[in-house]
C-alpha cells in the first residue's frame, strides 16, 4: 500500500536550487518539503563549483543566507590568459560594471543552506528518490516517491518544483512533445580535477596550447580545481597523477611563468562541455529550476548562479500564488529565467570558442586558429571587448 504525504510546494533535490528554494519559501510560511535522492553528507561533501557572481551574492545577502560566504568567502577579480603568443591579465573588478566574484565552494553553499533550512523549520527528506511527477497538468500534481527504505510514497502537492538536475525526475516526466530542448555537444571533453595543493596563480588561470586546454581555479588555500581538455571517451582514470602534472605544467607553461603547485588528485571526473536547455520551464504546475531547467557547459561558471537567480524568481512567484492569489509571477517564470538562460548560454558559448582551438592542420582549423588568436588579442588590447567580457564574464 503506498502512503500519502501532503505539502503546499514539493521540491525535488537539495542542490543549490532546491535549497535556496527551500529557504525562501519557508522564511515566507509556506508548506514545502525537500526529497533529495542522495545522503546529507554525499550533499554536503559534493565538490563542484566555486566562483558566485555579484549578483548571487546580493541575492544570498537579500534573504540572510550569506554569513558563510562573507566570512570564509574570497573576493576574486583576476584571469589571466596563457597561450603561444605570451601572457596577460584582467582585473575585471576595475571593468564592465566593477563587480567580482566571490570563491566560495558549492558544497560549503549547500551546508549553510542546508543547516540554515532546517533551524527555520524546514523538512528534507534524504535517501528519497524521486520517480515520476503526475498530474503536473492538473492543479493537484504528485510525486510518486521510493522512501530510503525502499517503501513507495505518494506525495501530493499544489506546486511541484523540479531542482533535481538534468537526469531528474522531473525532466523525464514531461510529457513527450509538450517542450522543445535545445541541446548542442560542443565537442569538447575536459577532466576536470581537485588537487590537494594551494593556488598556484593568484588569477583564474586560462591556458590555450596545441595539446589542448588547460584551467587553474583556486578553491581554498589548500585546494585547487583544474582542468585539462582530453580526448572524447578518456575514462578519468586513464590520467595518472604524473601525467596530470606534467601535462597541466606543459599546457600552462610552467618553464616560463613558474612551477605549479603539485599535490594529491583527490577528485578527477571527465566532463563533455553540453548545453541542454529546456523551453518552456513550466508544465501546468511543474516548474523546472536549476541544472533541470537549463544545463550549461562549466566553461563561464554559470551553472550554480543560474541555479540561484532562478530559485529566487520562483520562490517570489509562488509565495504571490500560494499567499497573495496573485499568479502574475507564475506565469512570467519561464520566459523571465529563459532570458537570462540564453544570455549565459551565449557567453559559456564564446568562452568555449576562445579557449578551444580546432584539432587538425588543414585549411579549416588553421582558419578556426587563426580567428581564436584573433580573439585573444582583441581581448588583450581592447577596452570596450575587455568590458563586455568583464560584464558578462562576472555577471548572470
Ligand atoms: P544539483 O546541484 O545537481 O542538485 C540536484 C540535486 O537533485 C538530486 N536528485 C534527486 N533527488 C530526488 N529524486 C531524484 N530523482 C533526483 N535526481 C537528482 C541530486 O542528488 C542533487 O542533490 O543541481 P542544481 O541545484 O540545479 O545546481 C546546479 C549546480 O550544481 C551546477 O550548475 C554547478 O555545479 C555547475 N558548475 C559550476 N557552476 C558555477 O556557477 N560556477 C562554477 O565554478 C562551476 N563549476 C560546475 C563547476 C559543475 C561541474 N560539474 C558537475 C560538471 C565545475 C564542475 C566540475
Amino acid at each position: 500500500m503506498q502512503s500519502r504525504r501532503e505539502a503546499d510546494v514539493v521540491v525535488l533535490g537539495a542542490g543549490p536550487a532546491g535549497l535556496v528554494l527551500g529557504n525562501l519559501l519557508q522564511g515566507g510560511g509556506i508548506d514545502c518539503v525537500v526529497l533529495e535522492r542522495a545522503g546529507r553528507a554525499h550533499v554536503q561533501g559534493r565538490a563542484r563549483a566555486g566562483f558566485l557572481a555579484a549578483n548571487t551574492v546580493r541575492i544570498l545577502e537579500r534573504h540572510g543566507l550569506d554569513e558563510g560566504l562573507r566570512t570564509r568567502g574570497r573576493a576574486h577579480s583576476t584571469c589571466e590568459f596563457r597561450s603561444a603568443d605570451g601572457r596577460f591579465r584582467l582585473d575585471y573588478s576595475g571593468l564592465g560594471r566593477g563587480e567580482r566574484h566571490t570563491v566560495y565552494p558549492q558544497q560549503d553553499l549547500v551546508t549553510d543552506l542546508l543547516t540554515r533550512f532546517l533551524e527555520l523549520g524546514g523538512r528534507v527528506d534524504f535517501g528519497v528518490e524521486a520517480l515520476a511527477v503526475l498530474d503536473a497538468d492538473t492543479d493537484r500534481p504528485s510525486v510518486s516517491v521510493r522512501e530510503a527504505d525502499g517503501r513507495p510514497v505518494r506525495w501530493h502537492a499544489r506546486y511541484v518544483a523540479g531542482c533535481d538536475g538534468r537526469h531528474g525526475a522531473a525532466r523525464r516526466s514531461l510529457p513527450v512533445g509538450s517542450v522543445r530542448r535545445h541541446h548542442r555537444d560542443h565537442g569538447v571533453t575536459w577532466l576536470g580535477l581537485l588537487a590537494e595543493a594551494p593556488p598556484s596563480l593568484d588569477a583564474v588561470g586560462y591556458a590555450t596550447h596545441e595539446r589542448g586546454f588547460a584551467g587553474h581555479m583556486a578553491r581554498t588555500s589548500e585546494v585547487t580545481r583544474y582542468y585539462v581538455q582530453c580526448e572524447r571517451g578518456t575514462p578519468a582514470d586513464d590520467w595518472s597523477e604524473d601525467r596530470i602534472w606534467e601535462e597541466l605544467e606543459l599546457r600552462m607553461r610552467g618553464d616560463v611563468y613558474g612551477p605549479l603547485h603539485r599535490g594529491r588528485v583527490v577528485q578527477r571526473a571527465v566532463v563533455d562541455l553540453e548545453s541542454d536547455v529546456l523551453e518552456p520551464l513550466r508544465h501546468g504546475s511543474l516548474f523546472l529550476v536549476g541544472d533541470a531547467a537549463g544545463l550549461i557547459s562549466p566553461s563561464a561558471a554559470k551553472g550554480a548562479n543560474l541555479a540561484v537567480l532562478e530559485a529566487e524568481i520562483l520562490a517570489g512567484a509562488l509565495i504571490d500564488d500560494l499567499v497573495h492569489d496573485d499568479s502574475a509571477g507564475l506565469d512570467a517564470y519561464s520566459a523571465r529565467c529563459l532570458a537570462y538562460i540564453w544570455r549565459a548560454q551565449e557567453f559559456s558559448h564564446w568562452m568555449i570558442r576562445l579557449l578551444h582551438g580546432a584539432s587538425g592542420s588543414d585549411g579549416p582549423a588553421l582558419f578556426d586558429n587563426s580567428l581564436r588568436r584573433a580573439r585573444i588579442t582583441s581581448l588583450r588590447t581592447s577596452r570596450s571587448q575587455q568590458d563586455w567580457f568583464a560584464e558578462h564574464y562576472v555577471g548572470v
